[in-house]
């Protein structure tokens, strides 16, 4: 297949299950807001701002055309759910560093949802290659519970930290806390190092 990626914590793996976890065949789906928030793909900007040289506005076209890859990856959810081998299709987050240039004091990332979902990580992750945005999920367009019209997939970290309905990311010095991060938990979220609440 173009492009696969197969992501670290997935194939490198002996025992591929995080600790504390159980595999499940599909994932929960869990939204902060009642009704999901919808838009049609001509209204959608994507936008990156912050400490970056080059602030950019995107439209869904534009974002697509930079790039298609496919990363393989397990997805760990923080309530202690698993699932496997979930292929996720999109442009690799590195691509959108390396157009806006971050500024040397651009150390941790604010990402921003159209249901004003948030959720902060450290810079580092979105130059790992098997960090994506994603417009596909299991080599289908991905569905609107899932993310529709973009989603930042990081497979390394907790399923929180994967975005969806993403509509913006902030590049910034100090590491503050998203929607989750400031209910208890944790602020980096490693499921390999069961960093699942910070109190
Ligand atoms: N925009 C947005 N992204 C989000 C959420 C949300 O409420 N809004 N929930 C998060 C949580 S807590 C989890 S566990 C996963 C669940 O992904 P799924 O709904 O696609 O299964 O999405 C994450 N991304
Ligand atoms: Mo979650």
């Amino acid at each position: 297949m173009e492009n696969l990626i197969l992501s670290p914590g997935t194939v490198r793996r002996e025992d591929r299950l995080p600790p504390g976890q159980k595999w499940r065949s599909k994932p929960l789906v869990y939204d902060i807001v009642r009704t999901r928030p919808h838009l049609e793909a001509g209204e959608y900007k994507f936008r990156l701002w912050g400490l970056v040289e080059k602030p950019l506005e995107m439209t869904y076209a534009e974002l697509k055309a930079l790039g298609h890859a496919v990363v393989l990856a397990d997805f760990h959810c923080v309530t202690h759910w698993s699932v496997k081998d979930i292929f996720w299709g999109g442009v690799q987050s590195r691509k959108l560093l390396e157009l806006s240039k971050p500024k040397p004091a651009a150390r941790f990332v604010m990402v921003h949802c159209l249901d004003s979902y948030t959720t902060n990580m450290p810079m580092d992750y979105l130059w790992k290659t098997d960090v994506l945005l994603a417009w596909e999920m299991d080599k289908q367009e991905i569905l609107p519970e899932h993310g529709y019209p973009l989603r930042l997939v990081v497979p390394e970290l907790y399923a929180w930290k994967s975005a969806k309905y993403v509509c913006g990311i902030e590049l910034k010095e100090k590491d503050e806390p998203g929607f989750w991060e400031e209910r208890g938990y944790h602020m980096l979220g490693d499921p390999w190092k069961e960093e699942r609440y910070s109190r």
